[in-house]
């Protein structure tokens, strides 16, 4: 399988997060990539590339232009400071009341950012474009024909960036790119099976009849994200209809998760969509620091072979699961089912 890695992927890394008063360290960091890599190089079968340019263009109709220009301008200007504690840029306040305004970097960066998981830092530009030019390669790829399925090997992460905002590690959405740029050949299904729900994906294709997204992940009552991902959440206007979100109780196992799975990709087929963007997260296995399931090495191979079932032609986009020692593992399984 040809695997599209970001060439940029490292210029990110967060020196921690704030977790309830404490700053501890970042679980999205780099090594995670490495590991990935390493453990699809010891599979074989996989190509690695680059793709060929980085380019703003990728982002149209995906993301605002002010917002994108906003996460350059505010990269540049972390890159130029001097001041260490300037070269991160820290959301602290978010928008309030009924007009918020908007006019200085304090209240620029809560406006472009959603929670406290995301700064950004000298290279998150260059690393966000880095994902989602590596995703719109891989769809391309995939679009014309030339392959039959590509796996976009990507951190930061993308599925929570918003239209105009980053959050949750993600700061441009590289699956809605994949979906944007396939849908301009024929209907997509987005499935979203990082244990987290893909509010950005929801949010940026919520009013679309030709982008599905189905969304698997942990009740927002207790987990991450927490405002979206409910059941009753099924798309506006044109799209109503076209968004899928199926909620599961902390601690969700393998037989809990298995008919799950089977319902949203019933939905898929339902929907006759002529591709598919798997946005893909290893942090519903049972060794991952922050999602609370329980899935098995073992069941990700299944999951693998589950999605293969669809016969579509696949971009598979990296997102979440933070455990360095079984992310690679998870993500082979996975791509190795779906490979066939
Ligand atoms: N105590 C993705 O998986 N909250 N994003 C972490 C840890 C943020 C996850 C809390 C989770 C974001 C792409
Ligand atoms: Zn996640």
């Amino acid at each position: 399988m040809r695997v599209i890695a970001n060439p940029k992927h490292a210029e990110h890394a967060a020196p921690g997060e704030w977790e309830s008063g404490a700053v501890i360290p970042c679980y999205e960091a780099q090594g995670r990539l490495d590991a990935i890599r390493a453990a699809l190089d010891a599979a074989g079968g996989f190509t690695f590339e680059e793709p060929p340019k980085l380019s703003e263009d990728c982002l149209t109709g995906v993301h605002h232009a002010a917002y994108v220009a906003y996460l350059r301008e505010a990269s540049a200007e972390a890159k130029r400071a001097r001041d260490p504690a300037a070269k991160q840029l820290w959301p602290t306040v978010f928008p309030y009341g009924p007009n918020p305004r908007a006019t200085g970097t304090r209240a620029l960066r809560g406006l472009y950012c959603f929670d406290t998981y995301t700064p950004i830092l000298p290279g998150t530009f260059a690393a966000a474009l880095g994902g989602a030019s590596a995703a719109a390669r891989a769809a391309d790829l995939v679009g014309e024909g030339a392959e039959r399925a590509v796996y976009v090997l990507t951190r930061p992460p993308g599925h929570h960036a918003e239209p105009d905002r980053c959050g949750g590690y993600c700061y441009f959405n590289s699956a809605a790119v994949a979906a944007e740029r396939l849908s301009k050949r024929g209907p997509v299904a987005v499935l979203d099976l990082d244990v987290h729900h893909g509010n950005g994906t929801q949010h940026i294709f919520y009013s679309r009849a030709d982008v599905l997204t189905v969304s698997v992940h942990g009740d927002p009552a207790a987990l991450y994200p927490f405002f979206s991902g409910f059941a009753d959440e099924t798309g506006t206007g044109a799209g109503l209809g076209a968004n899928l979100n199926v909620p599961l109780p902390p601690g969700t196992g393998v037989k809990e998760y298995r008919p799950a799975l089977a319902r949203a990709l019933d939905a898929v087929r339902a929907f006759k969509p002529a591709f598919l963007v798997f946005a893909f997260g290893a942090d519903a296995h049972e060794s991952d620091p922050i999602g609370g399931f329980k899935l098995s090495t073992k069941f990700y191979a299944e999951m693998g072979a589950t999605v293969r079932e669809l016969a579509l032609p696949a971009v598979v986009v990296q997102e979440g699961g933070y455990n360095l020692d079984t992310v690679g593992a998870c993500v082979a399984e996975v791509l190795k089912e779906l490979q066939g």
